[in-house]
């Protein structure tokens, strides 16, 4: 199991001036074979992407915490939420959880970053609205389609334009965790090995942003009930204050989980009088 061993600092650090860092071997490789099998059953080939973002040769799985529970180990990794923690205002929502396979002979995605925060009108270089991470469910390596960053991007002007020459591959062991700013360019890098290369991105917003997926639709309250309180926050079953943001009829959501649920005026918390 990695250990941030006080390094927490180290990795912010990290975030802050290049934009990403990463952590080995932060899962064991019981944690590895248990969710790949989980997902195995949605990864029959069946479904190839649409585009080539999604990548034609490659499989993507979303909605991920209704089909495969186990990721909820890696969604709510302890040493990368202390990362989050610290990068993030308090009621970060998981924007994303899908895992991506991506087959021999497929080719580099496009340069992006995954905020989207300039949908709020607010070009980069801006306060941070997201974090991405990406786990490595095969050894990423120099031919099989390891994730490439462009270290230092996430303070760039929106308009300037990545080169193929800036972008640098992320080698890591499966188990290991990539984390990075929400406005640093990055791609899925080309498969051209003969073998799959299998990544989960968990990514985490701000509150006052869109989640990319509609996570209360994805994941239901029957199923949302078996994860813990942490998870169902960041799926969006909370109210964010200021403003009661997140109310179902005037109820807090957590009551679609657990119709006996006090709500956020209970008062069982506070010292009896
Ligand atoms: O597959 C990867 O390594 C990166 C994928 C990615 O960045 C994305 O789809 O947003």
């Amino acid at each position: 199991m990695g250990n941030l061993n006080g390094n927490l600092a180290t990795h912010l650090q990290a975030i802050e001036t290049d934009g990403f860092t990463i952590i080995k071997n932060a899962i064991n490789s019981a944690v590895v074979e248990e969710i790949r099998n989980e997902l195995a059953p949605f990864c029959q080939g069946q479904k190839p992407g649409r585009n080539n973002f999604e990548g034609h040769h490659t499989e993507r799985v979303y909605a991920l915490l209704a089909k495969a529970p186990a990721v909820a180990k890696i969604v709510e990794h302890p040493l990368v939420l202390a990362l989050v923690d610290e990068l993030l205002p308090e009621n970060y929502l998981l924007s994303a959880a899908l895992s991506i396979l991506v087959h021999p002979g497929e080719t580099p995605q496009p340069f992006h970053y995954d905020d989207a925060a300039e949908l709020l009108g607010v070009d980069k270089p801006r306060p941070r609205f997201g974090v991405s991470t990406i786990w490595a469910f095969d050894d990423f390596t120099g031919t099989n389609g390891a994730t490439e960053v462009i270290p230092r991007s996430h303070l760039w002007p929106e308009e300037r334009v990545a080169k193929e020459s800036e972008a640098v591959k992320v080698l890591m062991p499966a188990g290991s965790v990539l984390i990075f700013d929400g406005a640093l360019v990055h791609r899925g890098g080309a498969n051209q090995s003969n073998a799959d290369r299998l990544a989960i991105t968990p990514q985490y917003c701000s509150p006052s942003l869109r989640q990319i997926e509609n996570m209360v639709l994805a994941v239901p309250p029957t199923i949302a009930g078996q994860y813990s309180e942490k998870i169902q926050n960041m799926l969006g079953y909370n109210i964010v204050s200021p403003g009661f943001k997140g109310y179902v009829d005037g109820m807090h959501p957590k009551k679609l989980i657990d119709k006996h649920y006090k709500g956020r005026k209970y008062k069982a918390d506070l010292p009896a009088s």
